[in-house]
């Protein structure tokens, strides 16, 4: 039995793999492409894996989309994006990066690539770098990658991360043909001085509002906001995309499918392994994908696709149980679980949730744990695994409950790796590395105060392959 290596989620059979790039839906199938190494478990040689899937659910791996033109200078392909052009023509743009005077910091260009035979083999544009620093003029663009093109009326836009004066930032730049592209602006820089670079900017319409997700190699963030005629940027809301950062979520990127909705995956990192040795020669994952959409408060609203629904099996139901102080262990167990779970606060001061990958004596745990009066969510994993070479930190984000409050926790645990969904709004999405093959179990609890938890759905869920 593998322990750690999850079923659901999408990941290549073998090697490294990091950023989602360039989802598109294309001929009535999801195409997904991704960092990829084929020739070993850890980041290097980057090309572009690809895969595609009729059902948002089960995959189909395809040969590698993009390989590395040493000939051309060319180490890695980095991230990007895919878009169908005016002619119909499936077109890539990723960032071309080499070494010396190609290095990422100083050096990066970004390239096009377009496909004839239905994305299996792609043509690099002959005219590449179709856009290159000399376009800023004066700017001095450092670790400028990761290119998010769209169509906006007659126009393509493209927004491009880096760092401008030691500031993360987002660049955006015009096109009429795609070949041909304008600087048009700075659209947005960083407000914390934390923030040195932007990597994996996604910028769409949502509602009557643009969205700006950014990844500042930290926990991703988004803003609400205007797209100003200037092409500018001005914010109204700040959110957090999950909680997690390089725990466990980093780099998304999104589409808009078929049925008009924005879909996003990001990369579910290995870096809370540490040095525990895991699996056979496989590191990283992407989430589950999650529909995106948008709040009268500016707050996005993030739900897990609702196609997962298709891997359910063998479904507990339990409602109406009141917790006080006790702990209380259901009769479902796994490590491929969905869990959707409703509390009602009775008492301010009651700290709840959900206790997994709960071994049968307790020495391993993963806990899922509110806390109104401090106003906080929190994956804990200081018991999480045995192990003292894995990253054992709670994770947190802030949310707030009143009294006679309902919170909804949506929960999908996949052997080393736990997405948690509160209220639909707030997520932590992390890797765990429990040790012991009993750390299946799952209970509820409540501390200092009662809560109510109003009704709970288990499903174990199938595999993807
Ligand atoms: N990963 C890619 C870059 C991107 C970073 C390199 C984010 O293009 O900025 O593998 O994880």
């Amino acid at each position: 039995m593998d322990l750690y290596r999850p079923i659901f989620h999408f990941m290549p059979e073998n090697n490294w793999m990091n950023d989602p790039n360039g989802p598109i839906f294309y001929k009535g199938e999801y195409h997904l492409f991704y960092q990829y190494n084929p020739n070993g478990f850890e980041w290097g040689t980057i090309h572009w894996g690809h895969a595609k899937s009729k059902d948002l659910v089960h995959w189909e791996h395809l040969p590698i989309a993009l390989y590395p033109s040493n000939e051309l200078g060319e180490d890695h392909c980095f991230s990007g994006c895919a878009v169908v052009n005016d002619e119909g023509v499936p077109t890539l743009f990723y960032t071309s990066i080499g070494s010396g005077d190609r290095h990422q910091t100083v050096g990066a260009e970004q390239w096009m690539a377009t496909s004839s035979d239905d994305m299996i083999t792609w043509d690099k544009h002959t005219g590449n770098p179709v856009v290159s620093l000399q376009h800023h003029g004066e700017m001095d663009i450092r670790e400028w990658r990761d290119p998010f093109v769209w169509k906006e009326g007659e126009q393509w836009l493209m927004v491009v991360g880096g760092a401008h004066n030691n500031k993360g930032c987002a660049l955006i730049y015009g096109s009429t043909d795609l070949t041909e592209w304008k600087f048009l602006n700075k659209l947005m820089e960083a407000k914390v001085e934390s923030e040195e670079i932007w990597e994996c900017p996604n910028l769409f319409k949502l509602g009557d509002k643009h969205v700006l997700i950014y990844s500042p190699s930290d926990v991703v963030k988004y803003y609400t906001g205007t797209l100003n005629s200037d092409y500018t940027f001005t914010p109204e809301y700040h959110g957090t995309i999950d909680h997690s950062g390089w725990e466990g979520f980093y780099a998304p990127n999104s589409i808009e499918d078929g049925q008009g909705r924005r879909i996003m995956w990001g990369w579910m990192t290995e870096n809370a392994r540490g040095d525990f040795e895991v699996g056979e020669g496989w590191a990283g994952v992407q989430s589950l994908p999650r529909i995106l959409s948008l709040q009268e408060n500016g707050r996005l609203k993030i739900e897990a696709a609702p196609e997962l629904q298709m891997l359910r099996e063998n479904h507990e139901q339990m409602d109406n149980l009141q917790l006080d102080g006790d702990q209380v262990t259901i009769a479902s167990k796994g490590r491929a679980l969905e869990i959707i779970a409703e509390f009602e606060l009775l008492d301010p001061s009651a700290s709840f949730g959900i206790k997994v990958l709960q071994s049968e004596r307790g020495e391993e745990e993963t806990v899922v744990v509110f806390e109104p009066s401090a106003q906080r969510f929190t994956v804990d994993r200081s018991k999480a695994s045995l192990s003292s070479l894995t990253h054992r930190t709670e994770l947190s984000g802030q949310m707030d409950i009143k009294q006679g409050e309902t919170v909804k926790v949506h929960l999908f645990l996949d052997h080393s790796l736990i997405e948690v969904f509160a209220n639909d709004e707030e997520c932590i999405s992390t890797r765990v590395y429990p040790t012991l093959e009993d750390s299946i179990g799952i209970s509820l609890f409540a501390n200092d105060g009662s809560v109510k938890l109003k009704s709970m759905d288990v499903w174990q869920l199938k595999s993807i392959w």
